[in-house]
């Protein structure tokens, strides 16, 4: 099993932050900041698809795990991120146990499931498919987001669904969902969250959470959540340049 894996199976803490920015220098800059992976955000960020397989290579030259974030459940999407040499995939929206499932399937290859053998880059172009599909059930993670009431509701179904390796609380699609936005709601937010990060690791699943800042990472890890993927490459550009110019502001007018 790829080392990767087996650490968030194994609930070690591994902290990420997703690329959006459709360039393989972002990527670079970010795998050589020192995070445990990264994850390429498909679903939200422009990126196309020839796209991903470039920011994937550049991951792999600083041997940096890079999962992607599917737009979405189709199974196509989900092979394409892997053929491109996908070190796993996230996928976004999973309401219902089925759709956990299905997930699980697009993943795996038979007998678990039923993703398509092809030439992709991470088969060696079909130099080495003997090789890829002897290991990439065992290698990649399938990591699938909760973060809609039907989903909070669902949850234990879903915690159930055999193969998942990581069910990931998207605090702000689920904030909207349960209607539950802004600082003055945040006591229902945080125990939906809570309520599905109990319903997982009851269930044997490793627990992740996207969160903005580094600044409540413990108090989520004490909830049990190992698996954090924080803020964006966009996020923490734009952060350091309002730092810098702030205090660069701050030294010309003193
Ligand atoms: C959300 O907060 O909705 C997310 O999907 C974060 O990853
Ligand atoms: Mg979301």
């Amino acid at each position: 099993m790829h080392e990767f894996r087996s650490r968030c199976i194994a609930g070690e803490v591994a902290i990420g932050t997703f690329a959006a920015i459709p360039h393989p220098v972002a990527i670079e800059v970010a795998a050589a900041a020192g995070l445990d992976f990264l994850c390429i955000d498909w679903e939200h960020a422009q990126i196309s698809r020839e796209r991903i397989e470039d920011l994937i290579r550049a991951a792999d030259i600083h041997g940096v795990p890079a999962m992607v974030r599917v737009p979405g459940h189709q199974p196509d999407s989900i092979a394409a991120a892997l053929d491109a040499g996908a070190a796993g995939v996230l996928v976004p929206r999973v309401s219902t146990a089925e759709q956990a499932r299905a997930a699980v399937q697009a993943t795996r290859y038979p007998p678990i499931g039923i993703r398509g053998v092809g030439p992709g880059r991470a088969a060696g172009y079909g130099y080495r498919i003997p090789d890829y599909l002897a290991a990439a059930n065992a290698n990649l993670v399938l990591a699938i987001q909760v973060e809609t009431a039907e989903g909070l509701a669902n949850i234990d179904e879903i915690a159930a669904a055999e193969g998942v390796d990581v069910i990931f609380i998207g605090p702000g699609d689920l904030s909207v969902s349960i209607d539950a936005m802004g600082p003055a709601n945040a006591g229902k937010l945080n125990a939906a969250i809570e309520t599905i990060a109990r319903a997982a690791l009851a269930a044997g699943r490793t627990v992740g959470i996207f969160r903005p800042s580094p600044d409540d990472i413990s108090v989520w890890k004490n909830a049990g959540i190992r698996f954090f993927i924080l803020a964006s490459d966009t996020m923490f550009l734009g952060a350091a340049i309002a730092a810098g110019i702030a205090k660069a502001r701050g030294n010309a007018a003193s």
